[in-house]
């Protein structure tokens, strides 16, 4: 019999409709929820009625479904809580998956195999907001999907996800109990974008898809529930044109209707039919199916009318990006480069140190949105300060700079535990700052698995074990060797990698740092020419130490120039002080080009 990949790969899927408003017409009362204390919980069903349960997937397997999914949205231990039904997560999730893989079972014929999909809700509570922490979400998921996966189910479907950073959460679960198992079955991720346009946090689809994309495990990506499919035409033709994996949607039967205090769906079979139908032969959609409201009747449609059929190809693109909770940020732009705000540093700002050791943490988070106002498309955290605790104050800061800015984060830190709590608390896609191999590969082997368990993008800097590298070879050699260590040994992508070909300051004068920028620029070419789908990065003002202000704008300015030229793609600057080369005063201007190209013709030129 074919797998559920082998048949996404051939033909459109129909998943099956709502669990809820059909066992909401069953009119099942307290009894048969076994009692008042657990009247409405529907996992619960799967002991005190599982007869309730079994005619829904009956009747979705008569319409002709491909998947079912198990009654099992909230059997984590998160939401069974509400009924003091914590300690059975792991049994009901189980006894879901079970129940629906019989159903199935009795329906699969090799023509026509039928699949059950693990559900999994998103809980009541947003980590964004700090209702839950990590390690507690972590653990519930775990213990939900396991229930899940020993019970049968062909592939899990974390659905409904309204906070991206659950959604991460819920994948570095599924990550760690396919590793635990030695089992990996399919992942289905579908986000729900609420009728003002985004996701219930803020986040936009194009942020949601960035912050997944990097995620191996996932399989599918898509949306549910909410609206119906006309409100999310725009966002599935966005998923159809930018997603690298195969799109799904599952709308509601139209947006729901309050009347009498119930939830009313509208949309017919009919409509729903007709919406899907498009959103697949001439969008792409890859599985489709029902949320909210809709009955046998809707899925049966779907079935008579894309059984059997193929979605359009897509021409999809996608380009590489990082993303905050609210929006995706390219890692190229056109004209470079991409600003990092470099100020959010207690070791590159007073000010920033001064906010931190005060821990006057709304001022550090106004520090931020300054940089946002003056043009900055990431921000380059680092809140290293000898004596005090640096786990502690990046949680501070990143709690806070997760929902209040708006922009990506670059984690700047040389501490495993701290760059792991930060991507623990960050929605979105982060960067991490940064490995290099000056301890041989140490560094490498505890921040490369941290990038990949969180999807994060990484930056890599031309230093080894001989120190930080002074030519251009040098820093290609190092650089090709962090390249290929990273892509054959640690699963990292070409794209996921930033390279920091760093300078040392011009402004020490010494015979042996003259020709520091050139060298620099020359192996940024170098690079791009190696790896073309490799970013680059530099620390723009680090070539200026040491001089005075109005020679570092300068000088950093014309650097800045001459290394996009090379093919600098990302640059951590002060935006504020960053000039482009028109408005500098001309002499100065070639006296800059000069130190940097080492001509040394101070006297002709003064
Ligand atoms: N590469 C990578 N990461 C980096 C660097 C790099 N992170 C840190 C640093 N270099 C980039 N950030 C800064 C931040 C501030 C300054 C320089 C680099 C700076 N600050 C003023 C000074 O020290 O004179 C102080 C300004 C103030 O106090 O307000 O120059 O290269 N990957």
């Amino acid at each position: 019999m074919k797998s559920f990949l082998e048949l996404l790969n051939e033909k459109i899927l129909i998943f099956d409709g709502a669990t809820g408003t059909n066992l909401q017409s069953q009119n099942l009362d307290a009894d048969d929820f076994g009692g008042e204390e657990y009247n409405g919980c529907n996992e619960y069903l799967l002991v005190s009625k599982p007869s309730a349960m079994e005619k829904v997937h009956i009747d979705f397997l008569k319409a002709g479904a491909d998947i079912i999914e198990t009654d099992s949205f909230g059997s984590s231990s998160i939401v069974l809580a509400e009924y003091n039904l914590q300690d059975r997560a792991y049994e009901l999730s189980k006894l879901s998956a079970e129940l629906a893989k019989k159903c199935a079972n009795e329906f699969s014929t090799p023509d026509k195999p039928r699949f059950v999909a693990a559900s999994i809700g998103p809980t009541t509570k947003l980590p964004s907001l700090g209702h839950i922490d990590y390690k507690t979400m972590h653990q519930s998921f775990y213990e939900q999907m396991a229930g899940l996966l020993d019970g049968g189910s062909d592939l899990f479907s974390i659905e409904t996800c309204q906070d991206i950073l659950q959604t991460k959460i819920a994948l570095t679960a599924a990550q760690d109990l396919f590793k635990d198992r030695k089992k990996k079955i399919p992942v289905i991720v579908s986000v729900t974008v609420e009728t003002t346009g985004t996701m219930l946090m803020g986040t936009e689809i194009g942020a949601a898809l960035t912050s997944i994309e990097p995620f191996d495990i996932v399989d599918v990506f898509g949306m549910n529930c909410a609206t119906g499919p006309q409100e999310m035409s725009e966002n599935i033709r966005y998923l159809c044109q930018n997603s690298p994996k195969p799109v799904f949607c599952m709308p509601n039967a139209g947006i729901p209707e309050n009347i009498g205090g119930k939830a009313h769906y509208h949309l017919s079979p009919e409509e729903l039919k007709k919406w899907l139908s498009h959103f697949s032969k001439d969008l792409g959609v890859n599985i489709v199916g029902g949320c909210c409201g809709t009955t046998p009747e809707h899925i049966r449609l779907l079935v008579e009318a894309l059984s059997n059929t193929t979605p359009k190809t897509r021409a999809w693109n996608y380009i590489p990006s990082v993303a905050s909770i609210y929006a995706p940020a390219p890692m190229h732009i056109d004209p470079p480069p991409v600003i990092i705000g470099e100020r959010t540093n207690a070791n590159g700002s007073k000010k920033f140190k001064e906010l931190l050791i005060a821990e006057n943490y709304d001022e550090m988070v106004s520090m931020a949105k300054d940089q946002i106002r003056e043009g900055a498309h990431v921000l380059d955290v680092c809140v290293a300060y000898v004596g005090r605790n640096e786990v502690k104050d990046m949680e501070e800061v990143i709690t806070r700079f997760n929902t209040q800015v708006s922009i990506p984060i670059m984690i700047d830190s040389t501490e495993y535990p701290v760059i792991e709590r930060a991507l623990q608390l960050l929605g979105g896609r982060a960067i991490v700052n940064s490995i290099n191999l000056e301890d041989g590969e140490e560094r490498m082997e505890h921040v490369l698995p941290l990038c990949k368990r969180y999807g994060a993008a990484v930056v890599a800097l031309t230093i080894d074990e001989k120190g930080m590298a002074k030519t251009r070879e040098d820093k290609f050699i190092i650089a090709k060797r962090i390249h290929d260590l990273s892509i054959n040994k640690y699963g990292m992508r070409e794209e996921d990698l930033i390279f920091d070909t760093l300078t040392f300051t011009l402004g020490s004068g010494e015979e042996e740092f003259r020709k520091a920028g050139i060298e620099t620029i020359e192996a940024i070419r170098m690079i791009k020419q190696a790896f073309p789908k490799v970013k680059t990065l530099l620390g723009v003002s680090n070539i200026s130490f040491g001089l005075n202000p109005h020679a570092r704008h300068v000088i950093n300015s014309v650097f800045l120039h001459y290394a996009i030229e090379a093919g600098l793609d990302m640059a951590i600057v002060n935006a504020q002080k960053i000039m482009p080369l028109y408005k500098i005063d001309e002499k100065e201007r070639e006296l800059a080009r000069q130190l940097i190209f080492d001509e040394r013709r101070w006297e002709a030129v003064a």
